[in-house]
């Protein structure tokens, strides 16, 4: 091996160590506290929206793996390079890793959960790097032929398996296994106010690739800023209710099982929905009015916006109209008859009907404060989202798939369509913008969740579009007039092109 390769692999060993050994340090402090975490956290909150709204469109799910991914990959290339600058200068060995430590601790500091403490798996991490650095590059020259410093090889190899060692201790420590164990361990009680259970059309099974009435909590989406996982154990669980109020409240977990608990279907969906997009979701959710709580709390007058804080110190801001004007606001606990999944909030979370996620559900909820929207902007209204998000009629196509190649004949349309609090009256769609048809829908409990439509098409051959739009409630057509999701919801009708043969 030439003496460069070995001084690279020597710095991605350093690298290696000092991230491993700030995991560990992390599992003592707080899994937010490493510093590929805490970076990537500040990395969540700094990016301009446009990027953000690439990474979901480009990476759906998997945004934060790609993150994650990225400042890897980032990491290593920087981490070879300054091994190689080191075998001649290690002061730049050391000062890459006085920077990236100094780095580490200052994002870490500057997340909004943080204590003093945060700084320091960073800085051990930094330490543990120079002192591997120190023991790699030995202090012998290797001759005119290869100036510099040579590289113990044994070391390299030493080190890594270390690193990995302490990385995957340190994995395993920050990981949320005792949060599943105390998840598994909740007995939830039955629900005081059993809600109707809505259903989808009769033969939803038989329609291929028709999206469920009910959304399985494992294929429930996701979206939040949250790196690691917030970790809230129920036994610590505290839910405030603080701010212009007569009188603050403070709830255990068992004051809230204890409490009587409703059970409500209810369809979620996001903001970052594009036409046709697939980020929501109808669950049946078990929690506490949460215009019970606020009138026990007693609203001071003018305090128009509740704001909801998580565990990781991100805010929503809801009006406080919404949550106590009769709809079914919930804080729950239970999502499809189960504790609330780690993703989606556990132990404690806001659910309230007909607004996007980010003006509302806050999950690892641990604070409600009666704010005004004049004296208080939430985590996305800062980053220039509407304060007011009301969810908009929506409709979708979801068989067949654009592009699809069907056999000319009946063909079976179908989809969902929402528009929470509104209902959905009626769905319509048209081919290759022929006369509208209006589709089949399903029985419905109440306004709050989607409903599934089908239509029977007789398809003439050849390439056609298929174009969907629902009618509220409330009479209004679904607008055709195309928006982005930037900044309060999307609109436009979903379309798809297909071929019949
Ligand atoms: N703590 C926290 N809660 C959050 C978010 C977040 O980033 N952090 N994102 C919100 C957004 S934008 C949406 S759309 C919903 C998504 O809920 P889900 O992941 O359970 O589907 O959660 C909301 N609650
Ligand atoms: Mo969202």
């Amino acid at each position: 091996m030439r003496p460069t390769i070995a001084a690279a692999f020597a710095g991605t060993a350093c690298a290696a160590v000092a991230l491993a050994t700030a995991q560990l340090a992390a599992a003592a402090v707080a899994p937010g506290s490493a510093p590929v975490a805490a970076i990537g956290a500040a990395v969540v909150d700094a990016v301009p929206e446009p990027v953000k709204e690439f990474a979901i469109r480009t990476f759906g799910e998997y945004d934060k793996l790609a993150l994650l991914a990225g400042i890897g990959t980032a990491l290593a290339v920087l981490a070879a390079a300054t091994g190689v600058a080191a075998r001649r200068r290690p002061w730049i060995g050391y000062a890459v890793l006085a920077l990236l430590g100094g780095a580490g601790a200052a994002a870490a500091l500057a997340r909004p959960a943080a204590s003093p403490s945060w700084a320091v798996p960073s800085l051990v991490g930094a330490a543990c790097g120079a002192g591997v650095l120190a023991l790699l590059l030995r202090e012998r020259l290797e001759g005119p032929a290869a100036p510099g410093r040579a590289v113990d090889r044994r070391g390299v190899l030493i080190a890594l398996g270390g690193a990995g060692l302490a990385g995957a201790a340190g994995w395993r420590l920050t990981g949320t296994s005792d949060l599943e164990d105390a998840r598994n361990a909740i007995d939830l009680p039955a629900p005081v106010d059993v809600g109707p259970a809505g259903a989808g059309l009769d033969d939803a099974a038989d329609i291929d690739g028709l999206t469920p009435y009910l959304t399985p909590n494992g294929d429930f989406y996701r979206v939040d800023t949250a790196l690691v996982l917030p970790r809230v154990l129920p036994e610590d669980y505290t839910l405030r209710i603080t701010g212009r109020v007569a009188n603050p409240l403070e709830l255990s977990y068992r004051d809230l099982l204890d409490r009587g608990l409703v059970e409500r279907e209810i369809t979620i969906s996001c903001v970052s929905n594009e036409v046709g997009g697939n980020l929501a979701g109808n669950a049946r959710w078990l929690g506490v009015p949460l215009a019970d709580l606020l009138a026990e709390a007693g609203p001071e007058p003018g305090a128009d916006q509740v704001v909801s804080r998580s565990a990781d110190g991100w805010t929503a801001g809801t009006p406080t109209e919404a949550c106590t004007d009769g709809r079914d606001a919930l804080v729950a606990v239970g999502m499809n008859g189960r504790p609330l999944p780690l993703e989606h909030g556990f132990p404690v979370r806001m659910i309230v009907p007909g607004l996007y996620g980010y003006v509302s559900a806050t999950k690892w909820l641990t604070e409600i404060e009666l704010s005004s929207f004049a004296d208080f902007d939430a985590y996305w209204v800062r980053r220039d989202w509407k304060a007011q998000a009301p969810i908009k009629t929506f409709s979708r196509i979801d068989t067949p798939k654009p592009l699809a190649t069907v056999a000319a004949g009946q063909v079976t349309v179908a989809g969902v369509a929402w528009a929470q609090q509104r209902g959905v009256a009626r769905v319509e769609v048209r081919v290759d913008d022929g006369p509208w048809s209006e589709a089949e829908l399903a029985p419905v409990i109440g306004d709050d969740t989607w409903r599934q439509w089908k239509w029977t098409w007789e398809a003439a051959s050849g390439r056609r579009t298929l174009e969907v739009r629902a009618t509220d409630g409330d009479g209004a057509v679904q607008t055709e007039e195309r928006v982005t999701p930037f900044p309060d919801g999307a609109t436009g009708w979903h379309s798809i092109v297909l071929n019949a043969e």
